[in-house]
């Protein structure tokens, strides 16, 4: 057995014996939340008459309704409801509706509110008064989606009640549980246990259509390297909510799929692997394809979102479809640009229906069938390899505890490392970071940038999830003779800082996307300073902040340079950033 493996197994072994709370004593717990909870009515609920948006969606379902949802997050709650009302407004003038929003809440809403100050504040708006949950309910008859930083994280329970109060049926997100950090917060025991917990109170409201949102390239489906994992991964969280908590599971996939027949194929799989009872939440538009250029974003939203209408036309299963903006790669949204994307949504929706009856759809359901067929062998390997390492796996507690800890690399070595010896069908991400790789290898191989680099010590992390820019420029960094410190995502300022007090550097290069560049850059100065430390510090991403005078993140590219950071706007810039004193 390779060490790694052995490695994996030993550390499965102490993960099992971790000493955590009784499942028995968070669902007590959950019963009494649960009955101390009034169901809240928001306004789409009234508008439709039903008493949940599970209701609505198998009502629409039966319809043949399309329905449409927006992603949402401007800098604050009044600028956002704000939007919702507008876009409501202007999507009613031309005989639309929008069905559903999603609230691209501000990461600190994730902590317990005693601790959100401290640390930078990023994209999307923060909740903190009843009167400021119930305006993402009440703006507009548009049915809230919460599933950003709320279940999955530290304030879980808090979260998922404030939002059972306003009359939100689905809430997320099991899949951020896996790999989005709280920033500041380290403790894995007691963030399971909130998750836990969370859900547990969804499967006390499971009859009244409470559905539990879990979007799984928000989580390991980012970092798995086969499709059939990330399958596998879909039947553990089926397992693990339907059959152990007892809550009703929604899944979401698709902004990390830009095949369009897979788009296709993963509705098909989905509803097989929920055994026929699947109802999902949305299907996440192909963010991952969009650049710079609007006529390519909105001729790629024609390609996806044509397909995806198709699969609710083959395969009705409830997911609302995402017609992207076309700043998707830029920034967060305004309400225009969401309006201008929902309507031409509607247009293409009148071409998929036309072309329907003469589209095939044998290629997707042959993606479905692998997929699922080598996504079981890995789930049945996977339940039975945590077993015999003394995992319970009828406790969810213990499952999300040990799978969080194990992370996504070594369960797939562990459970599905057979898939690297044939060509198995690779996630459309990890063929994005590998061309990334192939792209640049000449570049960062040349004798210029091989004597510019070699030999150097040099940092490169990610302060948020987004990893694939930072993991991509370490791979070739290294492979041009440097040597480098690969911290990985969600690193914080003083993450950071304490890693260069352990090993000195000669650089220091991140990668940063949430909007809050400049507030990071002000914190990690500061810590720098502190510690004594002095190096250059190359930034690159989506350089942008959100700020209070705004409703929209601003670039901060001159305000990066004064703190004397070095901003790269692509991988092949980096060459001229980087000069060493001898
Ligand atoms: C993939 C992706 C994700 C994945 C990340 C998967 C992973 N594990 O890496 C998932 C789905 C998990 C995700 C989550 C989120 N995302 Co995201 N994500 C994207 C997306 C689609 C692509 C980014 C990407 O990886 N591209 C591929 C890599 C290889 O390229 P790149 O990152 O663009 O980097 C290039 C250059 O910038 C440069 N570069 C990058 N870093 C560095 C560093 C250095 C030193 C150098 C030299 C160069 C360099 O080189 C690369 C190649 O040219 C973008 C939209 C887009 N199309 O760009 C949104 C985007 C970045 N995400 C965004 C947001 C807001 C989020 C969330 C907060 C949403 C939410 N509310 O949950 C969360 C983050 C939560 C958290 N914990 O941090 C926003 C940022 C908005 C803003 N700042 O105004 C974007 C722009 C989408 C949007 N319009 O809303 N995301």
């Amino acid at each position: 057995m390779n060490p790694a493996h052995a490695d994996a197994l030993d550390g499965l072994r102490r993960l099992a014996a971790r000493p955590l709370p009784r499942v028995a004593d968070l669902r007590a717990r959950a019963r009494a939340t649960a009955g101390a909870i009034r169901l809240g009515r928001s306004a789409f609920l009234d508008a439709h008459g039903v008493a949940s948006e599970f209701e609505y969606k198998q009502q629409s379902m039966r319809d043949g309704r399309i329905m449409y949802h927006a992603h949402i997050g401007l800098n604050d709650v009044d600028a956002t409801a704000a939007a919702l009302t507008a876009i409501h407004r202007e999507l009613a003038a031309r005989g639309h509706r929008l069905d559903r929003a999603g609230f691209a809440l501000d990461r600190r809403m994730g902590l317990p509110p005693e601790r959100r100050g401290r640390v930078a504040a990023e994209t999307g708006p923060m909740l903190e008064s009843s009167r400021d949950w119930d305006a993402l309910a009440q703006a507009a008859p548009i049915q809230p989606h919460l599933g950003d930083f709320m279940i999955g994280q530290p304030a879980s329970v808090a979260n998922a009640v404030a939002a059972l109060g306003i009359g939100c049926t689905t809430i997320g997100n099991l899949s951020q549980y896996f790999t989005f950090a709280a920033p500041g917060w380290d403790d894995v025991g007691a963030t399971a246990a909130q998750t836990c917990e969370a859900m547990l109170l969804l499967a006390e409201f499971r009859e009244r259509g409470v559905m539990l949102h879990s979007y799984l390239e928000d989580g390991y489906g980012a970092l798995f390297r086969h499709c059939a994992t990330v399958a596998a991964w879909a039947m553990l969280e089926h397992y693990l909510v339907g059959e152990l908590v007892g809550a009703r599971l929604a899944h979401c996939i698709g902004g990390l799929t830009r095949d369009p027949l897979r788009r296709v194929g993963w509705v098909v799989a989905l509803q097989r692997i929920h055994r026929g009872e699947h109802v999902g939440s949305m299907i996440y538009g192909d963010t991952l394809s969009f650049g710079h250029e609007f006529e390519h974003n909105r001729a790629l939203t024609a390609e996806y979102l044509s397909w995806d209408i198709l699969a609710q036309l083959y395969a009705p299963s409830g997911h609302a479809v995402l017609p992207l903006p076309v700043t998707e790669a830029i920034r967060i949204p305004s309400a225009d640009e969401i309006v201008e994307a929902q309507l031409f949504g509607r247009r293409v929706e009148a071409s998929a229906r036309r072309l329907f009856p003469h589209v095939d759809f044998g290629a997707a359901e042959a993606f479905a069938d692998t997929v699922c067929r080598d996504g079981q062998a890995i789930f049945e390997r996977a339940l039975a390899g945590l077993a015999d390492c003394g995992v319970d796996i009828r406790d969810p507690l213990r499952l999300l505890y040990v799978l969080k800890r194990l992370g996504a690399a070594r369960f797939e070595v562990l459970f599905a490392g057979h898939l690297d010896k044939d060509a198995a069908l690779v996630t459309d991400m990890c063929a994005l970071s590998r061309d990334l790789v192939d792209e640049h290898r000449d570049l960062f191989g040349s004798d210029e940038m091989r004597a510019r680099i070699a030999g150097r010590r040099l940092v490169v992390a990610s302060t948020d999830v987004h990893e694939h820019a930072a993991g991509a420029l370490a791979q070739l960094l290294g492979e041009a003779g440097a040597s480098v410190n690969w911290l990985g995502a969600e690193q914080s300022p003083a993450d950071i800082a304490a890693a260069l007090e352990r090993d000195a550097a000669d650089a220091l290069l991140l990668s940063t996307h949430n909007g809050m560049a400049l507030d990071y850059a002000r914190q990690l100065r500061a810590a720098l300073d502190l510690a004594g430390l002095e190096l250059p510090v190359v930034i690159g991403g989506v350089l942008n902040q959100k700020t209070a005078s705004a409703a929209l993140p601003v670039p901060v590219l001159d305000e990066l340079r004064a703190l004397g950071m070095l901003p790269a706007a692509s991988l092949p810039g980096l060459g001229k950033l980087l000069e060493f004193k001898r």
